[in-house]
Parts: C-alpha cells; sequence; structure tokens
C-alpha cells in the first residue's frame, strides 16, 4: 500500500500527489496540519527527522524528499512513464527536477508565508508560543521564517528579491519551452510534474507574473487541461481544518 504524509497547500506534496494522480494510483492520506506544526509530533519526526512533508511509504519502506519520491514512483510503476526515453530528454528533465529541488522550491517560500501563512497565524499564537515551536524545529533557517511570518511579516525587499528570483525561474522556462513543448523537449515528463506546483503558486501570489503569450503562459494552461492537475492541486482534507 502507498501512503502519503503531506499537506494541503505544500507545494512539494503537490509535486507527489500530481505524480500519483498521472500514474492512477491509490493512496492513503496522512494530512499533516503544517499551521498547526503536526510535522514536529514525534510520530511525524519518527519518519522524517527533517520535519518536512512530503512523506511516502510503500510497502513499509519510508521515502524523504520529493524530487526522490517522484523519481521512486517511477521506478515503481512504470505506466504512464515519465522519463523520456531519449538519454539528452532524460538529462534535461533531471536538470530541471533538480533546479526546482534547489531553486524555486525555497525562493516561494518567503512570498507564500506572507501572502498565506501570516494572515492566518498572525493572532493565533503569541510570541511566546511562537518562539517555543520554532526551538523544537532542526533547521534554524526554516524556524526564522517561520518566527518572522507570525511577529512583523517580511520586510519589502525580502519579498521582491524572492520574486525577482522566481521571474528568473519563468524566464528559464521560457527559454527551455522554445525548443520543445514541454520542459525536457518533446515528452511530458517529471520536469513538467515537479515545476507545475510552482508555477501555480506564482500565479496566485501575483498572476501578472505570467505574461499572456508567454510560452510559459501556454505550457501552464496546457498543464491546467490535465485532469491529474486538479486532482492533485485540488486535494482537500475530508474533515478539520485545510
Ligand atoms: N526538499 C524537500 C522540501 C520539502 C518542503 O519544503 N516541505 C515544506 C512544505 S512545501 C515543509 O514541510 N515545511 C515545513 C516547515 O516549513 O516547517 C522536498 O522536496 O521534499
Amino acid at each position: 500500500m502507498i501512503e502519503l504524509w503531506h499537506a494541503t497547500h505544500s507545494t512539494c506534496s503537490q509535486k507527489v500527489r500530481l505524480c500519483l494522480a498521472e500514474k492512477r494510483l491509490r493512496w492513503k492520506s496522512h494530512f499533516v496540519d503544517l499551521r498547526r506544526f503536526q510535522h514536529l509530533d514525534p510520530s511525524f519526526l519518527a519518519l522524517n527527522p527533517g520535519a518536512m512533508v512530503p512523506v511516502l511509504k510503500d510497502g513499509g519502506r519510508v521515502i524523504c524528499e520529493s524530487m526522490v519520491i517522484n523519481e521512486y514512483l517511477d521506478d515503481a510503476y512504470r505506466e504512464p512513464r515519465l522519463r523520456p526515453r531519449d538519454p539528452l530528454e532524460r538529462a534535461r528533465m533531471r536538470e530541471w527536477t533538480l533546479y526546482v529541488a534547489q531553486e524555486p522550491t525555497w525562493a516561494v517560500k518567503v512570498p507564500s508565508f506572507q501572502k498565506n501563512i501570516r494572515p492566518e497565524l498572525a493572532g493565533r499564537y503569541s510570541d511566546e508560543e511562537m518562539n517555543a515551536m520554532a526551538t523544537k524545529m532542526p533547521n534554524r533557517e526554516t524556524a526564522a521564517r517561520w518566527v518572522k511570518a507570525v511577529k512583523d511579516g517580511f520586510p519589502q525587499a525580502e519579498i521582491d528579491a524572492s520574486l525577482a528570483r522566481l521571474a528568473k525561474t519563468l524566464d528559464r522556462m521560457d527559454a527551455a519551452l522554445a525548443s520543445g513543448p514541454w520542459l525536457a523537449g518533446e515528452e511530458y515528463s517529471l520536469a513538467d510534474v515537479d515545476m507545475a506546483p510552482f508555477v501555480h503558486r506564482i500565479a496566485a501570489i501575483d498572476r501578472a507574473m505570467i505574461k499572456p503569450g508567454a510560452r510559459v503562459a501556454d505550457w501552464y494552461a496546457r498543464m491546467q487541461g490535465r485532469e491529474a492537475f486538479h486532482i492533485a492541486m485540488g486535494w482537500r482534507p475530508t474533515e478539520g481544518p485545510t
């Protein structure tokens, strides 16, 4: 049985839900409410001491890291294949999935926290409660981001710097899409799967960043036309907070 520990609005969770949906796999959901810090519960830390979603379990084996999880799913569940056959396209795909893990995954956090986390959490936790929660977080940078989001919010300059990084990601996509319909070339692949939640998030933060007529706008429209995209992005827990 496939089990997934994930959060509704987490881009990295969306990546894995999209891969699962493309492969039409059945899976059991374990909803982790990051806004209630359920990722700091000992039971979750036992699965991933890094306190990050998503985490996948398959046949009792635990796998962390969304990029690795999606590659695992493509190895273990071959159809439909999400890695190009052509060696060069496959290399391009890997360049993209690694780039997603290294750049937009981090660049998106400040504007996302400002837009989504801050309005919801600013009144919910006192400074003392937030500081106490932050000391439990294994990563200092992550802890500082939560404290900033809840206490004072992020300075505009910091938000702008992140948006500039995300604009470069869109430029990089536009350049790649000059050579084929999908990021790795002719075939739809994990490159597109891994990138999709970030473009979707950029659109939610500032739709104007996706310039009408740009290749990336066309790519995003094609992504939005996929049934799997709707399943993955539209996932909501059946009860409790979203
Ligand atoms: N490199 C990790 C990053 C995962 C990640 O950033 N997860 C976020 C949600 S998108 C998270 O769990 N954040 C917990 C926190 O901010 O404390 C992966 O790709 O799986």
